[in-house]
């Protein structure tokens, strides 16, 4: 199975994917996760990443086409994945099909966490208490749901313009959100 998760910041894509990863065996690429991963170990890509991130701005296309390609060589995606947080833009998208077609992996399914805005809000708000995590204040979650809209909600239009795209209500506990996700996969 080879899936992309898409939703807005903090909907639930990296939550999920971490439960599905178990429940299918497949491998789980999340590209904010390689991002602090080089954020933490202090690598040049670390620093030219960590002021973008902590912005709330989309960190660049061709390092995200870099890091994706090289996590795609490794030996465990071979059972199949679940990207998390890519594609971000349409550019990402065209990206994603040309080095799957590359690879011989193209996509399975393409499935969309629908959460209200107000609830974004919420859940990260309670993440940054929990976690601190940089990009987690109030300015920068403003900016984030902000380039969601203007850059990721026309990748939700590309999927759904090829009849690719599953939409799932992101809202409640998280073992009834998985459900959803696992039975628009076996449609
Ligand atoms: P990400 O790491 O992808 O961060 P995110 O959008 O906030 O989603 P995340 O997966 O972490 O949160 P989730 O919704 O699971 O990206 C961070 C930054 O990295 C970006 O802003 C950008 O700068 C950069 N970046 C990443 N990918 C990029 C790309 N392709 N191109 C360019 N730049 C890129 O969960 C959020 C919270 O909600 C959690 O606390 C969770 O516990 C809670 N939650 C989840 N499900 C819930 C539920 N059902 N009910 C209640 N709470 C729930």
């Amino acid at each position: 199975m080879r899936l992309v998760l898409l939703g807005p910041p903090g909907s639930g894509k990296g939550t999920q994917a971490t439960r599905l990863k178990e429940h299918l065996n497949i491998a789980h690429i999340s590209t904010g996760d390689l991002l602090r991963a080089e954020v933490a170990a202090g690598t040049e890509l670390g620093k030219q990443a960590k002021a973008v991130m902590d912005a709330g701005n989309l960190v660049s296309d061709d390092i995200l086409l870099g890091m994706l390609e090289s996590r795609l060589g490794q030996a465990d995606v071979a059972n199949g994945f679940i990207l998390d947080g890519y594609p971000r833009n349409v550019a990402q998208a065209n990206a994603l099909d040309a080095v799957l077609a590359k690879i011989g992996q193209p996509l399975d399914a393409v499935v969309q966490l629908d959460v209200p805005s107000e609830l974004l809000v919420e859940r990260i708000a309670g993440r940054a208490q929990e976690q601190g995590r940089a990009d987690d204040n109030p300015e920068s979650v403003r900016k984030r749901l902000q380039v969601y809209t203007d850059q990721t909600a026309p990748v939700v239009d590309f999927y759904a313009g090829r009849g690719t795209l599953a939409r799932v209500d992101g809202v409640g506990e998280l073992a009834d959100v998985e459900a959803r996700i696992q039975a628009a996969l076996k449609r």
